[in-house]
């Protein structure tokens, strides 16, 4: 009788461990539109001045001391290879990128560039969302300067539903080691950071900033460039839950 009990016991921990991990993979539906940055739209730089740059996706640029502009990035297609994933959504099939333009910043003036870019998806309460995205950076990128004061960073962020600012977190981009050498075209890696949405969370921010960025004074190449991001919801529990039954089946099995 014991035993039955026991291993009644271990079935319905088995069947609620499955019925979790079925759970967790319907919950992991957070989606960036074009992604992978391939889709663009011709934007208005200057008048009659036009460049693209990515669809789905919003663009700001703004300098400390002249404020907003449009010229700080733009989409191109030699900003996307590998090792970042080849796709073939862009017009002619190109794998396209996004190009930001440190060099739109004056050091000496100290008006500086900042450009972000970034899409809100809706999010719920209380789940994990993870941002994966590629970056690279040239050599003489403003970022990549001992001490400097630009930033590089990919950013979750959280709102309400009356779009209030809740928590979020921030990933240092040249900590995590952008810039590194790796022999890869714009030594381009993989980052990516996690956060958990607290109460009152409406939608999550997927964005990349480039901040306070300037004209490397020496010259040379300084793109700082980006593709290929993904927002997920990490499912940790869910491998847990598989080891928690399968030792419920084999404990089930084992007294059978
Ligand atoms: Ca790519
Ligand atoms: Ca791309």
């Amino acid at each position: 009788m014991k035993t039955q009990i026991i291993q009644t016991k271990r079935l319905l921990a088995l069947i609620a461990g499955l019925g979790l991990v079925v759970c967790g993979t319907n919950i992991a539906s957070a989606q960036l539109l074009n992604g992978n940055l391939d889709v663009t739209y011709q934007q208005e730089i200057v008048p009659l001045f036009f460049l693209p740059k990515p669809a789905s996706w919003i663009n700001e640029g703004s300098r400390t001391i002249t404020g907003p502009y449009e010229d700080e990035m733009s989409s191109e297609p030699w900003s996307g290879p590998a090792p970042t994933p080849v796709t073939t959504d862009g017009i002619g099939a190109d794998d396209w990128g996004v190009f930001f333009k440190p060099f739109s910043g004056n050091l000496t003036t100290g008006d500086l560039a900042t450009g972000r870019l970034y899409q809100d998806v809706f999010a719920t309460p209380g789940l994990n969302y993870q941002l994966t995205g590629w970056a690279g950076a040239e050599a003489n990128y403003s970022g990549l300067i001992p001490l400097s004061v630009t930033k590089s960073e990919f950013r979750l962020t959280f709102f309400d539903a009356g779009s209030i600012q809740l928590a979020g977190a921030t990933l240092d981009l040249v900590a995590a080691g952008l810039g590194v050498a790796n022999g890869q075209p714009f030594n381009y890696k993989q980052f990516s950071l996690s956060a958990i949405a607290p109460a009152g969370t409406a939608t999550v921010r997927a964005e990349v900033a480039m901040i306070d960025a300037y004209g490397n004074p020496a010259g040379g190449g300084q793109a700082f460039v980006v593709d290929d991001f993904v927002l997920s919801v990490p499912e940790p529990t869910t491998l847990t839950l598989v080891g928690l039954g399968l030792a419920g089946l084999v404990g089930f099995r084992r007294r059978s």
